[in-house]
């Protein structure tokens, strides 16, 4: 019995490890990672990883390479006598190389470091005369985000539209505690701070058409990790269609159950949640285009019943957030009904 389990333990302990790395590397949503690079910013951090990890590979297998052969080389033989071989303190040409080479293989590193640093914080093709780049203010909340078209007249939250090949700036504000933007295929992760003097901006680029996803890189409360956004890069062509249809807004519903929802939603929940693309960011998300969305709150499914559940009681969801809960002696279930239907056919954009 013993001799068998001994037999078994080590193949069984290497299966379980390599289905749990099998597991791991299928972790992760697409479009969320630094090492899939999919805009300039993040090709050029990327650059910098590859650099960095190819110096220390190289200074690894130099090291190792050495230690080998001085392994091998200086063993003690067969025949070999007992003695301690000659003892050598100190060598001038030694001791330059090695200072020398790590000089030089720091300054391979700062030089790109350096200079990339300063390119991803290059505001000037913005400020240039007759820019045309879009630009973004981005104010970040406990536990979402309100994204503002400068001179757009158009405010949306959660998901933010982005035309690709275009460099979109974004000023990033938070409106309560410390909070970092980071769409990691896209660009590097930068905070954002309260009040109106420390606005740090960056810029957006991506290549290709596509959804990426964002998120909260600095712990701000109990539902940091939720805080989840979306970038959505769609042609030129289709962005201004877009802010066109914001600004045009969702249009009046046909349904009597929306419009019996949409009343209950003026007394209800209008203080705080905006739906028009017009309105300045509110307490809540700008919800003109919530229909459209794919997630509630960043990061719940999209349906009705999620909707209904949230809206009922958003802290069992996401913790710590500021939306109050509305039990049924509030709204009663005809009612959510009606207001879930409603905030469903919010939509700017046709099917
Ligand atoms: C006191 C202000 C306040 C009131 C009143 C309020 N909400 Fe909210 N609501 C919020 C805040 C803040 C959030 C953002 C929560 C988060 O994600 O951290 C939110 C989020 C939401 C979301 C998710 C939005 C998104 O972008 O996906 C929906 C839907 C919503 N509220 C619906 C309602 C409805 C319906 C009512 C009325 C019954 C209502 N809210 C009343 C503050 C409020
Ligand atoms: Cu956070």
């Amino acid at each position: 019995m013993k001799s068998v389990r001994n037999k078994w333990q080590l193949p069984l302990k290497y299966s379980v490890l390599s289905l749990l790395a099998l597991v791991l590397a299928g972790c992760g949503t697409e479009n969320l990672s630094s090492l899939q690079p999919k805009g300039e910013g993040a090709n050029m951090l990327f650059d910098l990883m590859v650099l960095s990890i190819v110096i220390m590979i190289a200074v690894f297998l130099v090291v190792i390479a050495i230690y080998t052969y001085v392994i091998v080389r200086f063993r003690k033989k067969k025949g070999d006598k007992d003695i301690i071989p000659e003892q050598v303190e100190g060598n001038r040409n030694l001791e330059i190389i090695w200072t020398v080479i790590p000089i030089l293989l720091l300054l391979v590193l700062a030089v790109p470091t350096v200079a990339y640093t300063f390119q991803l914080a290059d505001t000037s093709e913005r400020d240039a005369e007759g820019s045309e780049n879009h630009v973004v203010n981005v104010t970040a909340h406990t536990f979402w985000w309100n994204f503002e078209y400068e001179g757009e007249e158009v405010t949306t939250s959660q998901d933010l539209y982005i035309p690709t090949g275009e460099k979109v700036f974004v000023n990033l504000s938070s409106a309560d505690v410390i909070h970092s933007f980071w769409v990691p295929a896209i660009q590097g992760k930068m905070d954002t701070n309260p009040g109106d003097e420390n606005i740090n901006t960056i810029f957006l680029e991506a290549d290709e058409e596509g959804v990426y996803w964002g998120k909260c890189a600095e712990f701000c409360g109990p539902s940091h990790a939720l805080m989840d956004f979306r970038v959505i890069a769609v042609s030129p062509e289709e962005f201004d269609a877009w802010l066109d249809d914001m600004r045009q807004g969702p249009g009046e519903t046909d349904s009597e159950v929306a419009a019996a929802g949409e009343e209950i939603f003026a007394q209800s929940c209008a203080s705080c949640h905006a739906v028009e693309a017009g309105a300045p960011g509110g307490v809540g998300p700008n919800l003109t285009s919530f229909g459209d969305r794919t997630k509630i709150a960043g990061f719940l499914d999209h349906d009705k019943e999620t909707l209904k559940q949230w809206i009922r009681d958003p802290q069992e969801f996401k913790p710590g957030n500021n939306m109050p809960a509305f039990p049924a002696e509030q709204i009663s279930d005809e009612d959510l009904d009606a207001l879930a239907e409603y905030l469903l056919e919010l939509k700017v954009q046709d099917e």
